[in-house]
């Protein structure tokens, strides 16, 4: 009977141990392949462009589209994919047409309703994650097009029918002016442009230490340029700080003030305002703990409530189309 009872502990115990030795190795190879990742930012051609392009086509077509009224619903994913690639296919990497997507702009484009469009500058992700956190206001991004193409990076190698798989050249002013992703982005952001109607939102970054508005952004170039004065009765500009600063651009000064200004001799009529209670807000989801993000009270200890908030907001914002 003793010997039976050995018998079975050991038994239990060598089990034990052969999942403990299990999870703990499960465990190594999860962290091994965590090291072992691939970076996600990759100098050539991202690789499986096509089923990431037709996936995401299809995912925005299922699941995404509602919300901007069902653009692109009957869009041939493989059709789109194909247009895509044989803008660029077999070209000069740094000499490629301007016209090269027209064919793809014109079977996906952009099309938002009046007040809904958002420019960002130097505003990445705070732009986007504002945009999330509102059903009215849309990114490039948010498009199908927008939405199918970000973040991916591919070009062409001349001769070729395939897409190069060595790092893709850096767009440069004098040797390599017209890259494929350069160029796609010029197309779509003038897209997005002239398709602006109502109020258009511009964001852009007041804390950064390079200026908030720069003549070789995508916006100076292709977005401000191309807003139509005669749809869009409103340019809202937003020069958001972080929370607790610095404050390294503001409304009326240095580039903001050239943008305005620029703004101004397009015809475009436009407000100018600092970190408004909106865009704050959101930036206090994830800065909870700092002071700006605490409920402002008043004398008697109250908390200040939202009409007084927005009254202080609209001292900060200058009248349409002046420049102080
Ligand atoms: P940024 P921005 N070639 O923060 N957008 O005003 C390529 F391909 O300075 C969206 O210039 O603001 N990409 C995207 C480049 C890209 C290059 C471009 C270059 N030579 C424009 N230089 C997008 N979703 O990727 C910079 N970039 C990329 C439209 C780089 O990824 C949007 O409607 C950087 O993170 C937005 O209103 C991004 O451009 C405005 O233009 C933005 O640079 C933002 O262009």
């Amino acid at each position: 009977m003793e010997l039976v009872n050995l018998l079975l502990r050991s038994f239990f115990l060598a089990i034990l141990l052969s999942n403990v030795t299990a999870h703990l190795s499960r465990q190594r190879r999860e962290i091994t392949h965590s090291e072992d990742c691939p970076t996600p930012m990759t100098k050539g051609t991202t690789p499986n462009l096509e089923h990431i392009f037709v996936g995401r086509c299809l995912e925005f077509q299922q699941i995404h589209s509602s919300r901007y009224n069902c653009p692109g619903a009957r869009v041939n994913c493989s059709d789109a994919w194909l247009k895509f690639k044989e803008a660029v296919v077999g070209q000069d990497p740094c000499n490629i047409n301007d016209n090269a997507y027209d064919e793809l702009l014109d079977l996906i484009p952009i099309e938002f309703a009046d007040d809904m469009t958002l420019f960002w500058s130097g505003t990445n992700k705070l732009a986007h994650g504002y945009a999330a956190a509102s059903p009215t206001t849309s990114t490039l991004e948010d498009s199908m097009l927008g939405y199918m193409v970000n973040g991916l990076n591919w070009c062409s190698s001349e001769g070729s029918d395939e897409y190069s798989s060595d790092p893709c050249p850096d767009q440069e002013p004098d040797s390599c002016t017209h890259t494929s992703t350069g160029v796609f982005w010029a197309s779509v952001s003038t897209m997005l442009a002239k398709q602006a109607s109502g109020i258009a939102i511009v964001m852009v970054n007041g804390s950064s230490p390079w200026p908030a508005f720069y003549n070789g952004s995508f916006f100076a170039k292709y977005e401000l340029p191309n807003l139509d004065p005669d749809k869009v009765t409103n340019v809202r500009i937003i020069v958001a700080h972080n929370i607790g600063g610095p404050i390294n651009e503001q409304c009326g000064r240095g580039s903001v003030k050239t943008m305005q200004e620029l703004t101004a001799a397009r015809g475009l009529a436009y407000t100018c305002e600092g970190t408004p209670r909106d865009v704050q807000s959101f930036q206090c989801v994830e800065n909870a703990g700092h002071a700006e993000c605490q409920p402002r009270t008043d004398a008697t200890g109250g908390i200040v409530r939202e009409g007084k908030m927005r009254k202080r907001i609209r001292t900060q914002t200058e009248p349409a189309s002046s420049i102080s």
